[in-house]
């Protein structure tokens, strides 16, 4: 396993219920290192561009619609194996079948709310950092 980075977003949804502070240290106690965070808004051809692969979907107009409905939080975490990682602590799609003790698991209902994003590969990890969490 190789030191990599995660493109973790918190969306519109977490933010505005407060979940900020409650997943960024479920990152932090795991012990992967934060390397970058900003409040942003997405406009929608960042939306787009994020969600490509999904272009076809009949969800989604709906997604770019939530993605941009409020500021999201955008990171960077860095570690060994992170982007696996990420995912396990994130919990599958549909909320309803993540398991307790993930995010989703824990904090969400709806496939449509499901409070985060985190890179399905390190090469999308620095894409998608690449794209959106580009700090300073
Ligand atoms: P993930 O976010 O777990 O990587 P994904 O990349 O397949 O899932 O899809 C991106 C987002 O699109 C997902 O978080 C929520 C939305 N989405 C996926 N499948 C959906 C569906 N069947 N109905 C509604 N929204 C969906
Ligand atoms: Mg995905």
């Amino acid at each position: 396993l190789e030191v990599e980075q995660s493109y973790i977003m918190i969306k519109p949804d977490g933010v505005q219920r407060g979940l900020v502070g409650e997943i960024i240290s479920r990152f932090e106690k795991k012990g992967f290192k934060l390397t970058g965070l900003k409040l942003f808004q997405c406009p929608q051809e960042l939306a787009e561009e994020h969600y490509k692969d999904l272009q076809s979907k009949p969800f989604f107009p709906k997604l770019i619609q939530y993605i941009t409905s409020g500021p999201v939080v955008c990171m960077a975490w860095e570690g060994v194996g992170v982007v696996a990682s990420a995912r396990k602590l994130i919990g599958a799609t549909n909320p309803l079948q993540a398991e307790p003790g993930t995010i989703r698991g824990d904090l969400a209902v709806q496939t449509g709310r499901n409070v985060i994003h985190g890179s399905d590969s390190p090469e999308n990890g620095k894409r998608e950092i690449g794209n959106l969490c580009c700090i300073l």
